[in-house]
């Protein structure tokens, strides 16, 4: 069987060699770098300064997610001054209750982004619906809705990083052409992927451990199951501090992961990018962010410099200032739909006339499908599940799609396994601008979904057959299997080597970048956040050496 090696009993984990072995370029990457999560615990907080009306700034990063925080880091470092401005907010004061985030099973008005009823990926349970009113704020999780899907982001300060499961993959080698074409793999796998996953403090759960926490039974049923219907189970590195997830499951620190804290942050334990890349930017001195800060819009100020019109929201998402202030470099980070929302439109409404027609295009939800099965009474997934994915089913060569095997961290035992595939799905949208309703679309088209579920189904149809389980049919809606109606990984938008020359750089607008999933043309066969970051290190390096 092709799963991760594992140690005996009472091992601390699989030695680096087993690990290759076993996983190939999966893992390769991350455990070469020979750094790992002491690497991840600086501790400055990026100061949050409003930036003035009328200011004239180095250079101006749009969003905090992972291709603003290397942005932001490499060009400090390089000796530029940064201002990063962030639409969300900057998440470091606690609720009333204690907490900065609230918890995924009880949202408040801190889970979404300026709505007054939640919109929860999983809209029931056992025939009972999910959803419920919040005050209107400015959350951490956006449920932003095209015609067709519906696109989960992070809304604050480390963009995704506050929201996202922690899967740190880096793709198998032998799926790189297919993920960037443009770009030389050997570069990536040797330099920028092994420097990405060093700086982003990412690490493997000890396997000795994992075999018997409690916490890990939904992943350990899932292992059983993929291997009795012979599919490659591996072990998946992650964001989250390991050791800290030890001690919550001892007692001794405050629970996070073991709280089921996720889709609305975690208050504990997790290596979001305000602890890494966005803590060493801050030590530089020269990196500040305006959170609440809306981009609205970017166009030529003469001398090669840019004017950048901004809203200052308040936590009720009204504007309260309108700003211009002009940046002699500007680097748009907003993610996937945030840049290729605002490209579209700045090239539609002629404000950056020498954009190009690949603008809006090349979009793809990385092949995103879910679905859970009803196990039998004698595979129970526990009560207690932590909510950092380890694990996923690799059937991507043999039938287009990686399963991670995902928790339910309900409270309660519900005999479920749970998955989010990302599946090879050839089709592709683009955002285009509605004159007539003052707005960006998308053409994504729901039916489009199925090659995805056609693929997962080449995992969960045999495993079905193989174990007399069916699927659930409770989670996306009345007698409904698949969560085909969202993505939680958007990319695409601005393509690289189409939409930009080959290193982000915009065609038609000198000093104007992009450097964020947009970059990416659709899939990245796994999770995206690593591939992210290494082609940001990657396009920033060459940046720097040469434009600036
Ligand atoms: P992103 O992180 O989205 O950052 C963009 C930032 O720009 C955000 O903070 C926005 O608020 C901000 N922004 C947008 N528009 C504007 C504007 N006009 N003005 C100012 N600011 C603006 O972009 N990926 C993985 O690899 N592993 C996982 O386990 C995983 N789990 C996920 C779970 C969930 C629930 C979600 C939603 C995502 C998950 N992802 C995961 C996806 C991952 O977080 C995502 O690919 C990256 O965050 C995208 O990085 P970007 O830098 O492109």
């Amino acid at each position: 069987m092709n799963a991760v090696p594992l140690q005996g009993p009472g091992g601390r984990g699989p030695s680096r060699r087993q690990l290759l072995a076993g996983t190939s370029s999966i893992l390769g990457a991350a455990i070469l770098t020979g750094h790992g999560p002491a690497a991840a615990h600086a501790t400055a907080a990026l100061p949050a300064a409003p930036i003035p009306d009328g200011a004239h700034v180095a250079a101006l990063v749009i969003g905090t997610g992972y291709g603003g925080s290397v942005a932001a880091l490499r060009l400090a470092r390089a000796g530029v001054d940064v201002h990063m401005i962030e639409m969300g907010m900057s998440w470091d004061t606690a609720g009333p209750d204690g907490r900065i985030f609230a918890n995924t099973t009880r949202p408040d008005h801190r889970s979404f982004w300026l709505r007054t009823r939640t919109k929860q990926p999983l809209s029931g349970f056992l025939g009972f619906p999910l959803d419920k009113d919040v005050p209107r704020y400015t959350g951490i999780l956006d449920a932003e809705e095209f015609g067709g899907i519906t696109v989960y982001q992070g809304r604050g300060v480390g963009g995704g990083s506050l929201v996202n499961g922690g899967m740190a993959v880096t793709p198998r080698r032998e799926n790189f052409p297919a993920v960037l074409p443009s770009v030389d793999a050997d570069e990536m796998y040797d330099v920028y992927y092994p420097r990405a996953n060093a700086a982003l403090g990412v690490g493997v759960v000890d396997q000795g451990w994992w075999e018997s926490a409690a916490c890990y039974q939904y992943a350990r049923v899932g292992r059983k199951h993929a291997e009795r219907s012979g599919f490659p189970f591996v072990m998946v590195p992650g964001v989250y501090d390991w050791d800290y997830l030890e001690q919550e499951a001892a007692g001794t620190v405050p629970a996070s992961a073991l709280a089921g804290e996720v889709l609305f942050g975690n208050n504990h334990g997790k290596k979001s990018l305000p602890k890494t890349y966005l803590a060493r930017a801050a030590a530089t001195g020269r990196v500040f962010v305006s959170p609440l800060h809306k981009v609205t819009s970017v166009a030529p100020a003469g001398g090669g410099a840019y004017t950048v019109v901004m809203e200052q929201l308040n936590t009720g998402g009204d504007v309260t200032a309108v700003k211009a202030v002009t940046a002699d470099k500007v680097f748009f980070a907003a993610g996937s739909v945030g840049t290729g929302k605002l490209l579209t439109r700045l090239k539609a409404t002629g404000v950056l006339p020498g954009l190009n027609g690949e603008i809006g295009r090349g979009w793809g939800d990385n092949g995103n499908v879910m679905c859970g099965r009803a196990n039998h009474m004698w595979d129970p997934t526990g009560t207690l599940q932590a909510s950092m994915p380890t694990a996923g089913i690799d059937n991507w060569r043999a039938g287009g799609a990686f399963a991670e095997v995902a928790p339910l961290p309900t409270g309660i035992e519900t005999y479920a396994s749970f998955y989010l595939s990302i599946t090879r799905n050839p089709h592709r949208a683009a955002f285009s601008w509605d004159a007539a309703a003052g707005k960006v679309v998308l053409d994504w088209q729901t039916s489009w979904k199925q090659p995805s579920i056609d693929a997962a189904r080449t995992i969960f149809d045999r495993i079905n057959a193989k174990e007399g389980t069916i699927y659930r049919t409770d989670l996306f809606g009345a007698y409904k299997i698949w969560g085909d109606h969202l993505t939680y990984h958007p990319l695409g938008g601005a393509v690289l080597n189409r939409a930009t020359d080959n290193y982000g750089r915009l065609h038609g607008h000198p000093g104007l970048y992009v450097i964020d999933g947009s970059l990416i043309p659709g899939n990245t066969s796994v999770n995206p956040f690593v591939t992210i970051t290494a082609l940001a290190e990657r396009n920033i390096e060459k940046i720097i050496a040469t434009d600036l």
